[in-house]
């Protein structure tokens, strides 16, 4: 009856771990060295053909429900439970939305930027602005979707467990690098707050360490 996550500490690989930590199934790690490519290996395949972490099997289904995908993840524990995704109406297509969002923009951009401008073997200037200025941009979205409201949709959702892992690493990233591009961020630093002071996001973070 317990689900398998199969990841590790980065922004997405600590995603699932927060949500099953806020929605309380029973759940097991296993830990995939992506650094030693063991998201390569025949047997991760065999659960994500695309070779990345996150992945989950759930073996209180029959054989096995196999999942990939962050997002899918999510969407498809929190279905599970009937937690942290509504069933319907306008705001379920929010939480939806915001996270597609995340996984189509916020975590690809500030990860090409990361990759570009610390790991590439040859610095782009052109690939290394172009990826920050698109983060940087991304990050101001979502600071003025969040003016007068406290989550991104009605209630804290998948929606803001999608988005704080990337927000927050991608702030400290940029911050540290571009303090100037990231001033006036008032409405982000909040969510970032109130987000990483729930009690289930720092058990989620603390069981990858
Ligand atoms: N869109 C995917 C992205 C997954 C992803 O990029 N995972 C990275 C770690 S954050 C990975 O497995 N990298 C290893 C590799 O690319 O070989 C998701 O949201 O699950």
């Amino acid at each position: 009856m317990t689900i398998e996550l199969y990841t590790a500490n980065t922004p997405n690989g600590q995603k699932p771990a927060i949500m099953l930590e806020e929605i309380g199934l029973p759940y097991q790690i296993f830990p995939v060295n992506i650094s030693q490519g063991e998201q390569h290996t025949d047997t991760f395949l065999a659960i994500n053909p695309n070779g990345k972490i996150p992945a989950i099997v759930d073996r209180s289904v029959a054989g096995g429900q196999r999942v990939f995908e962050s997002g899918a993840i999510l969407i498809y524990l929190a279905e599970k439970v009937g937690k942290l995704l509504p069933n319907d109406g306008n705001n379920r297509f929010a939480v939806l939305a915001w996270t597609f969002w995340q996984v189509g923009g916020l975590g690809p951009m500030i990860g090409q930027w990361g990759h570009f401008s610390r790991s590439a073997p040859e610095k782009i200037p052109y690939a290394i602005d172009r990826y920050l200025d698109e983060s940087v941009r991304l990050l101001n979205v979502l600071n003025l979707h969040l003016t007068d409201r406290t989550f991104i949709a009605d209630d804290y959702s998948i929606a803001d467990i999608m988005n704080y892992t990337w927000a927050s690493s991608g702030l400290n990233f940029i911050r540290s690098a571009h303090p100037d591009k990231v001033e006036n961020l008032t409405e982000l630093d909040r969510w970032v707050k109130v987000v990483g002071d729930r009690p289930a996001v720092k058990r989620g973070l603390a069981v990858l360490k």
